[in-house]
Formats: structure tokens, sequence, C-alpha cells
């Protein structure tokens, strides 16, 4: 039945066409009502797109070192090193310790000339200043001296004559009682001069020396201000 319809139904189409010829309808009707024809071929090729707006991928690892490039051009010359700066300091250093070192020979030469010092003998200064023998050390130690020990007869002399008044020695009983001894650490007295019945440790203590006037020596305590001779080596 449905064979018969679609068959009227292109009858009627191929009718209503001005075919000349039965043939040509026979075709028509072949070409309008027949089976659906093959695929036609794919056409040309379209445009590029546009780029798509989903999410990009994660970015992938460092690839490899690339190969060192040339050498750049020798920079301009810096300045000195802090090395060569500290060496020419320390060059003028020592030219001005030198200078120093010869004016001080030449001051110590005056002063043993002015004082009738023989060069190879020890000389003794004195300020006429009075003070504690704490105070005399300290006095002395900052000329680099040493409070005066007499070691014989002639140095005792020596150190009398320089005196205004009774002075202190560098010597004292402080560490051992009765038991004088250098403050320069120069151990038990190679040399004395004591005064009779001295030294006699009287009152409280006395731990310390002083020489006086006569040249004797007597113990005193230290707290006590006298003069003070300073002993500068030869
Ligand atoms: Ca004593
Ligand atoms: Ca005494």
């Amino acid at each position: 039945m449905f064979l018969l319809i679609s068959l009227l139904l292109c009858a009627l189409k191929v009718s209503s066409l001005e075919l000349t010829t039965c043939e040509d309808a026979q075709k028509v009707s072949v070409l309008t009502c027949g089976s659906p024809g093959r695929d036609g071929r794919d056409g040309a090729k379209g445009d590029k797109g546009d780029p798509g707006e989903g999410l990009r991928g994660l970015q992938g690892p460092p690839g490899k070192l690339g190969p060192p490039g040339p050498s750049g051009a020798r920079g301009p010359k810096g300045d000195p090193g802090d090395s060569f700066v500290a060496q020419t300091k320390l060059d003028a250093l020592e030219k001005e310790i030198h200078k120093l070192k010869s004016e001080l020979d030449r001051v110590k030469k005056l002063q043993a000339f002015s004082l009738g010092k023989m060069p190879e003998k020890k000389f003794y200064v004195t300020n006429g200043k009075k003070v504690p023998f704490t105070k005399a050390k300290f006095l002395c130690t900052e000329l680099g001296a040493t409070v005066a020990v007499p070691k014989n007869a002639e140095e005792n002399r020596a150190i009398q004559s320089v005196a205004k008044d009774a002075t202190f020695l560098g010597i004292t009983d402080e560490e051992v009682e009765g038991t004088f001894t250098y403050v320069t650490g120069g151990g038990r007295l190679v040399y004395s001069n004591w005064k009779e019945n001295e030294p006699n440790d009287y009152g409280s203590g006395e731990d310390c020396v002083c020489m006086r006037v006569d040249g004797l020596w007597n113990d005193i305590s230290c707290t006590t201000s006298l003069n003070f001779v300073c002993e500068f080596p030869a």
C-alpha cells in the first residue's frame, strides 16, 4: 500500500513537469523518487578557529641549562682594597713610632745630662708631693718607672740626695709580716739600711718603708702620705 501511494505521488510530480519524452520523465522519476544518492565530497578547509576557553595545563619542568655565554669586556679599575689602606696606615705608624723613639732617646740623654747621671746608672726623680703608698706606686708606674729601691749604699745615697723629705721606698712586708720584699717582685732584700730598733711594725701595723732624711730606714703605715722617688732603669 505504501509503495502504491509513493508511486502515485511520484506520477503526479512527474506530470506537473514539462517533459519532452517519456524517457526524460523516467529519468526524472528515477532522480526524484529513487533511493538517496551517495554523500558528497568534503568541502574546502575552513579558517582556523579562535582559542578555546578551557583551563590551561600545568607548567612543565624547566629545560636543560644552556651553554655558557662569551666573557664580558673588562671593567674599569676599582678603588684600592682595605688591606692596601691598612698597610699604608701601618707604614705611617711605624715611621711615627721610629720618630718618637728617636725623640725619647734624645730627651733621656738630656735628662741624664741635667741630673749628672752616668749612662750605666739608674736615675731617680721626685715631684715633691706627699701621697699614700698606693698612689705613689700608681704615679711611678704611669711614668714607666717603679718606686725607688736602693740595692746598695751608693743607690741609697743617690735616692737620699734626690728626696726632699722622708720618702717611700718600693719595699713592703704586706705579703708576709716581717719579711720585706721588693714591690717589683725581686724577692727578699739584698741590701737594707734600717734605723736601730726598726722595723718594729708599730701600732696597728707598719708594712711600708720610708727613707728618713738621714738615709736610714723605718717601717711605716702604707696609708701615711709621704714623698716618693721614682726609679728609672739604666
Ligand atoms: Ca709590718
Ligand atoms: Ca716603724
